[in-house]
């Protein structure tokens, strides 16, 4: 069994970091948004610091951005309602998101990141994290640059950061979530599968709450008990992505480190001030949201073929419905129309608290392909 995951499978890989060593480092920083008003605000260190929306005592909307170790300690996380981090910890101290400020700090942080890794071998993923591919295969080089990666940024912005080293994207960026926060972990390729193995399958990117429970019916649950699966079966009941899931359990993860500059979808969010069933209100504001949305379209230079709005009810009972069309646009009505209907079948008596409407499938608007179509109407 092991020795089957270790051998790359399909045929039509790229040739050249396929089937040679690699050695692949994740950089995150740790409490990003958090650290940096920390460091603003020197009196915040040691203490539970909360960046989202406003609390106001509790009564407030909108989610947690980040929040320091200190208050993750009192259950607190990203995503959760401002209002029940609140409950959690009054006594936080509770800041507004300075977004112009951590792009700012992330700019300087991606500039000396660059310099470690060949021009070529660099993918920002979020604004506090990046891939670099280096020039190693020994083990103690790479603990060397990774220690002088997280040296330089401390010393340049008093920021740590947790870095996951492995022979691929997948096991480096499980391996940085090991030892966070300022956690440094390196896993080799023959360590791949020791590694991975007693790991729960949530820690492979893509598995979210409704696959493991899926996989958990069959009673898989570590990434051992996906590795050892039948992949016939993994196939059979989730089809090109039963492989995928497979492929990653194994440890196998071909995907390279490659600056990534495609837009993959557009969207804005409205949490409403009070949870509103009232039609016109909810209209209205799909109306303000498609207008911005597709403003942000434009400026991107790209053209889309699916909508998509997401609803969630005062209770967080979350759903999303999607349309695709046959043709790529960047209409406003068109976008305006699609949504209303969409939006249609949550009217209703139970109050709405957020509207959320995406744009994806895009395409650059100055491609034949799109432009044609936009050259006819
Ligand atoms: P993360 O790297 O996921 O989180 P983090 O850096 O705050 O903490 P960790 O030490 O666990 O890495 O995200 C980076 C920043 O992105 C985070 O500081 C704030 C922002 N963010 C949001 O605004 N909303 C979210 O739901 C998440 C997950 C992150
Ligand atoms: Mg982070």
């Amino acid at each position: 069994m092991a020795r089957n995951c270790a051998i790359p499978k399909r045929a039509d890989k790229p040739p050249d970091s396929s089937y040679g060593t690699r050695t692949i480092l994740l950089v995150d920083m740790d409490g990003f948004f958090s650290s940096i008003e920390m460091v603003e605000h020197p009196e915040l260190v040691g203490l539970p610091v909360v960046v989202g929306a406003d609390p106001k005592e509790g009564t407030g909307r909108g989610v947690v951005s980040t929040c320091s170790y200190e208050a993750r300690d009192y259950g607190i996380h990203s995503g959760m309602p401002i209002s029940k981090a609140y409950r959690l910890c009054p006594d936080a101290r509770f800041l507004p998101v300075a977004m112009a400020l951590y792009q700012m700090v992330s700019g300087r942080i991606m500039k000396i990141l660059r310099s470690y890794a060949p021009v070529d071998k660099f993918q920002k993923v979020s604004i506090d994290e990046a891939f670099l591919e280096i020039k190693t295969d020994d083990s103690a080089d790479a603990t060397l640059i990774a220690r002088s990666i997280k040296e330089e940024i401390l010393e340049k912005e008093k920021l740590t950061c947790s870095i996951g080293i492995g022979p691929n994207k997948l096991v480096a960026k499980i391996a940085s979530d090991v030892e966070k926060p300022d956690g440094l972990t390196v896993v080799m390729s023959g360590e791949v599968q020791e590694f991975l193995d007693p790991m729960p399958v949530t820690k492979i990117p893509g598995i979210g709450k409704k696959t493991e429970k899926t996989l958990k019916s069959m009673g898989i649950e570590t990434i051992r008990n996906l590795r050892t699966y039948d992949v016939r079966k993994l196939v059979s009941g989730f089809g090109k992505w039963g492989h995928q899931m497979h492929d990653l359990a194994c440890g196998i993860d071909e995907s390279e480190v490659k600056e990534d500059f495609t837009v993959k979808s557009v969207g804005r969010e409205l949490t409403f001030d009070e949870d509103t069933s009232d039609p016109r209100v909810i209209l209205d504001s799909i109306d303000a949201l498609a207008g911005e949305t597709i403003a942000a379209l434009i400026e991107t230079g790209y053209l889309f073929r699916t909508v998509s709005v997401k609803v969630r009810f005062e209770d967080f009972d979350t759903h999303t419905r999607a349309r695709s069309i046959g043709f790529m646009s960047s209409d406003l009505k068109l976008v305006a129309d699609i949504l209303k209907e969409l939006v249609s079948e949550f009217i209703g008596e139970k109050k709405i608290r957020l509207i959320g409407v995406r744009l994806s499938n895009l395409r650059k608007a100055d491609t034949r392909q799109t432009s044609i179509y936009e050259f006819i109407r």
